[in-house]
C-alpha cells in the first residue's frame, strides 16, 4: 500500500535497490511486474525487466524474453499476459480470459516493443547473437499478426483499451460510452485490495473492459469474427508507433542473420503512411481514431508523442511536448493536463510513466532533439529518487501512486535514467 508521498527521497544506493526489485519480481525465468497486483508475466513489462537484467545479468535477459516468446500463440499473437501459474490476487485471470495458446494467457498482446529491445541486446551481449537469431522468425510471425489483423490502411487498431497498455486514458472515453455492458457476471476486483480506489479505473471501465473480454471468450478468439463483431476498434498511436519502430529494429535483425527482407520493408512503407491517420488536424497533435464511430479522441496522451520514436515526422508534436512541459514539473503525463478528463492520480488520466518518458526521449534522441531528450531524463531521474520505484508519479509533485518496487520503473533507472 502507499507509502509517505517521499519515500524514494533518502535512497542511499538505488542502483542496488533496482537490481534489488528485479530479482525479488524474478519468479524463475519471467518477472512479474510487482507481487500482488500483477502477479504474472506482462508483454511489455518483460521487455523492459530484460533491459534492466542486461545491465547486469545477460543471460538472464535473454531468458525472459525466451520465457515471453513461448507463449506465442500459432497465429503468431504473443499475448499480454502469460498465467505461468494461478495466482488468486489478480483478476481477470485464465479461466476468464480463455487464451488458446500453448501457454494459458489472455486473448490480446500488447506495444510490441520486442523487437527494439532485442536488437538493443544483440548488440550489447555479441555472445548472444543465436539467441537474437532465433527469435527472428517468431518476432515476424507476431508482427505479421499485427498487420493482418490489426491493420486499417497501415493503422494499427486495437481491440480492447488493455492491449495499449493505456488501460483508463481518457481516449477510450467515447467509443466506451457507446458500449452497453451486457450479460456480466458478478465479478469481485482485486486491484483496489492492492492500490487506493482513486488511483485505479472506475467501476464504469471494468464493466466495459470484461464485457470486450466476455466478447472474445465466445468467440474462442476468432480475429476474423472479431473485426466484423466488436464494438471496439480503435486505431493507437501506442501500438502503431511502437510496430513501426519494431519493424525497423526487425528488419536490422533480418538483414544481420540473412532473413527475409522484403515483407517487412512493405511494413514499414504501410505504416509509415498508416500513422498519418492518426494525425488530428483540429488539435495539431497524434492521437486515437475510433473506427467504428469514424472520429478522432481529441486526446493528447503521452503515445502522441512516440512520433520521433517512431521515426517519422520529427517537427511535429513539439509546440505540445514544450507547453506540457512548461505546464508541469515533472512528464510527460499521461493526459494532457489542459484538456478536460486530466487526473493527476489516476492510473493512465495524467500520472507519468518512467518507462514511457524512456520510449519518448529514445525518439527525441533519434530525432535530433537533445535538450528536450536529456531534460526528460533528467526529470525522470529527479522523479524516482523523489518518489522511489513507484508504478507511477504524480506529475505535479513526483510523489508515487500505483504499485511499489515496480519492474519497470527499477528496469528504466538502470537500463536509461541514472
Ligand atoms: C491491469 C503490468 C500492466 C501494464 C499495463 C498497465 C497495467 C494491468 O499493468 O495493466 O490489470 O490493468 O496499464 O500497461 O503492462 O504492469
Amino acid at each position: 500500500m502507499p507509502g509517505s508521498p517521499r519515500e524514494g527521497r533518502g535512497m542511499t544506493d538505488p542502483d542496488d535497490a533496482a537490481r534489488r526489485i528485479l530479482r525479488g519480481n524474478d519468479r524463475g525465468g519471467y518477472t512479474v511486474p510487482t507481487a500482488g497486483l500483477y502477479p504474472y508475466q506482462w508483454n511489455w513489462d518483460s521487455v523492459f525487466a530484460a533491459m534492466g537484467f542486461a545491465t547486469f545479468d545477460t543471460d538472464r535477459a535473454w531468458q525472459e524474453v525466451e520465457t515471453l516468446l513461448s507463449g506465442q500463440w500459432p497465429n503468431g499473437m504473443v499475448p499480454h499476459i502469460l498465467f505461468h501459474k494461478v495466482e488468486p490476487t489478480y483478476f481477470p485471470g485464465p479461466d476468464v480470459w480463455g487464451g488458446v495458446g500453448p501457454v494459458p494467457s489472455s486473448g490480446i498482446s500488447q506495444p510490441p516493443i520486442a523487437a527494439t529491445f532485442i536488437r538493443w541486446l544483440a548488440e550489447l551481449d555479441p555472445a548472444g547473437a543465436d539467441r537474437a537469431k532465433a527469435m527472428v522468425g517468431p518476432l515476424t510471425d507476431w508482427h505479421r499478426w499485427f498487420f493482418d489483423w490489426r491493420g486499417e490502411g497501415g493503422a494499427i487498431c486495437v481491440s480492447h483499451p488493455w492491449e495499449t497498455g493505456r488501460d483508463n486514458s481518457p481516449d477510450w472515453d467515447a467509443p466506451f460510452a457507446a458500449i452497453e455492458p451486457a450479460n456480466l457476471d458478478a465479478y469481485y476486483r482485486r486491484d483496489t485490495s492492492h492500490v487506493a480506489e482513486d488511483e485505479r479505473p472506475r467501476r464504469w471501465d471494468y464493466d466495459r473492459y470484461l464485457t470486450l473480454v466476455k466478447l472474445g471468450h465466445d468467440c474462442g478468439w476468432d480475429e476474423a469474427h472479431l473485426r466484423e463483431v466488436s464494438p471496439f476498434r480503435v486505431a493507437d498511436p501506442t501500438m502503431t508507433f511502437t510496430l513501426l519502430r519494431a519493424n525497423r529494429d526487425l528488419l536490422a535483425l533480418a538483414q544481420r542473420f540473412g532473413a527475409e527482407t522484403a515483407e517487412i520493408e512493405d511494413w514499414i512503407a504501410a505504416i509509415e503512411a498508416g500513422s498519418e491517420r492518426l494525425w488530428n488536424a483540429d488539435i495539431g497533435a497524434y492521437d486515437t481514431f475510433d473506427m467504428r464511430a469514424g472520429t478522432h479522441s481529441g486526446v493528447i496522451s503521452n503515445a502522441s508523442f512516440l512520433n520521433w520514436y517512431a521515426g517519422v515526422r520529427p517537427e511535429r508534436m513539439l509546440d505540445h511536448f514544450d507547453r506540457i512541459a512548461g505546464f508541469l514539473p515533472y512528464g510527460v503525463p499521461s493526459a494532457d493536463p489542459q484538456q478536460p478528463g486530466f487526473e493527476p492520480k489516476r492510473y493512465w488520466r495524467g500520472p507519468v510513466w518512467a518507462m514511457m518518458n524512456w520510449l519518448i526521449a529514445l525518439g527525441l534522441r533519434d530525432a535530433g532533439h537533445d535538450a528536450r531528450a536529456t531534460a526528460l531524463c533528467d526529470t525522470t531521474r529527479s522523479m524516482i529518487l523523489a518518489g522511489g520505484f513507484a508504478e507511477y508519479f504524480d506529475p505535479r509533485d513526483a510523489s508515487p501512486a500505483g504499485g511499489r518496487d515496480f519492474t519497470w520503473t527499477a528496469a528504466t533507472w538502470l537500463a536509461w535514467a541514472s
